[in-house]
């Protein structure tokens, strides 16, 4: 359901209202961020400058490093006095980006996700199943005001206690759920395992991100759910969940909320735009943001953009799934691999469920990849006993063929037993890179 005219807008409609957001959001941050009056002066450029949206390229480049060396609420844009909510992301190196919210970004933000959760297949009288953890994580309490905005019954019942989410499914009929889509799929498997068929359950949409997934496992989940499954996108950065978000009609590209958000992409390398269509970096300006604007704020995901009317009627800029972060890119003897494109391969093997995990080891002056992998059970329990070592031995034979084709590189493959890869409650952690520690392989 489309629930605001800005999804139609056409392009010189958008153009003309980013343009006077851009304006008015560099006159903040330069004239309230020390951070970005001094980036802009070193560049001699004044808002002023700025006089068409194209004329963007003309800016620096934000990055979480300068997030990160800054002092928490220095780069707000307005005083503490307006600031009602904070919330931070924490990285692999641990240090936590501190961002916050006025009491207008919270409004604007539930308004995006709300359009969000509408864009997805939710309405008004349906019932909300938010399973993204609540706290400085973005996912739970943007997730939620969205919910309620839209006028859904939103239940918060955040990540974990799997138990009780089936219990809640049965008791509350959700027609929606949010996750991370290997938590949900860590609940379906749950149901099974439960001796409940969860093609059964209420649930019709679900809201799957914060972690990337492939088209792979979007048919798992579908098929085994019986709902249709679509991308979320954020960072708390920029925004949190909402900044861009899959129609159910079409499941082709995730329509970014441009009214509150110029995208660019960029060769991460030469910083230069690459054409529509062509992957690259993801690089955000935040159009509304008060409490913590960002400008040309490089995310290190990989993704592509498309633009034209998409079948559902929207005329927003669509990105693709995101391929993966430019720091998970595995570069294996000189050939870059996402750990999403070897999610992509292992899914299609029926042996195995969509359960892995990648182990980095550097041996030899070279680094070496184990994929751990887990035996799809039903198979496994059918097998005979006698025949169960070999069959794990032509599982892990197989894969490793597919990976050599599709992956082009050469990986050891170890094929566990059901339940041996720990579940998420949360974002799945995938790679283990062992290499950093020094660990012995
Ligand atoms: O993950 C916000 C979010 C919450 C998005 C709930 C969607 C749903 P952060 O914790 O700051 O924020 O992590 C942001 O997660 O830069 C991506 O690398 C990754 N990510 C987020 N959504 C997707 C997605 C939230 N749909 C980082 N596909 C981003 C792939 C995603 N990666």
């Amino acid at each position: 359901m489309i629930i605001h005219e800005v999804e139609t807008y056409s392009e010189n409609e958008m153009k003309a209202l980013q343009l006077t957001r851009l304006q008015e959001t560099l006159k903040r941050v330069y004239g309230n961020v020390p951070f970005y009056h001094s980036k802009f002066d070193e560049l001699g450029l004044k808002p002023e400058d700025i006089k068409t949206v194209e004329d963007i390229s003309k800016l620096p480049f934000t990055v979480k490093a300068d997030l990160r060396n800054s002092k928490p609420f220095e780069l707000f844009a307005t005083s503490m006095k307006e600031v009602v909510r904070i919330h931070a992301s924490s990285g692999t190196s641990g240090t936590p980006t501190i961002v916050g919210y006025t009491e207008g970004d919270i409004n604007n933000w539930a308004d995006i996700v709300a359009r969000a959760i509408a864009i997805a297949g939710g309405e008004a009288d349906g019932v909300f199943q938010n399973a993204y953890g609540y706290g400085l994580f973005t996912g739970g309490l943007g997730l939620h005001y969205g919910g309620e905005r839209l006028g859904m019954a939103t239940i918060p019942i955040s990540g974990g206690n799997t138990t009780r989410q089936i219990n809640i499914i049965e008791e509350c009929k959700p027609t929606v759920i949010a996750g991370t889509p290997s938590y949900i799929l860590r609940i379906a498997e749950e149901m099974e395992s439960m001796g409940k068929d969860p093609l059964e359950s209420s649930l019709k949409f679900g809201i799957f991100g914060a972690e990337p997934w492939s088209e792979e496992l979007r048919k798992v989940l579908e098929s085994k759910l019986g709902i249709k499954a679509c991308d979320i996108y954020g960072l708390s950065e920029v925004m949190g969940p909402g900044i861009a978000m899959e129609c159910h009609e079409a499941q082709d590209g995730l329509h970014i909320a441009e009214d509150h958000f110029i995208v660019e992409v960029i060769n991460p390398d030469t910083l230069q735009p690459v054409p529509d269509g062509e992957e690259g970096e993801l690089v955000f300006t935040s159009l509304t943001k008060e409490a913590s604007p960002v400008i040309r704020y490089r995310t290190g995901d990989i993704a592509s953009i498309t633009r034209g009317t998409c079948s559902c009627g929207r005329t927003t800029a669509r990105m693709s799934r995101v391929k993966g972060r430019i720091d998970d890119m595995l570069i294996i003897r000189g050939v870059n691999v996402f750990p999403s494109e070897i999610e992509e391969c292992l899914l299609r093997n029926e042996d195995l469920v969509p359960h892995y995990q990648v182990h980095l080891y550097h041996e030899d002056a070279m680094d070496h990849v184990e994929l751990h992998v887990e035996i799809n059970e039903q198979i496994y329990r059918n097998c005979n006993d006698d025949l169960k070592n070999d069959y794990i031995k032509t599982v892990a034979k197989n894969v490793r063929h597919d990976m050599k084709n599709y992956c082009l590189v050469t990986m050891k493959v170890n094929v566990l037993a059901p339940g041996s890869i720990p579940r998420s409650e949360g974002k799945a952690i995938r790679i283990i890179d062992h290499r950093k520690k020094g660990l012995p392989v």
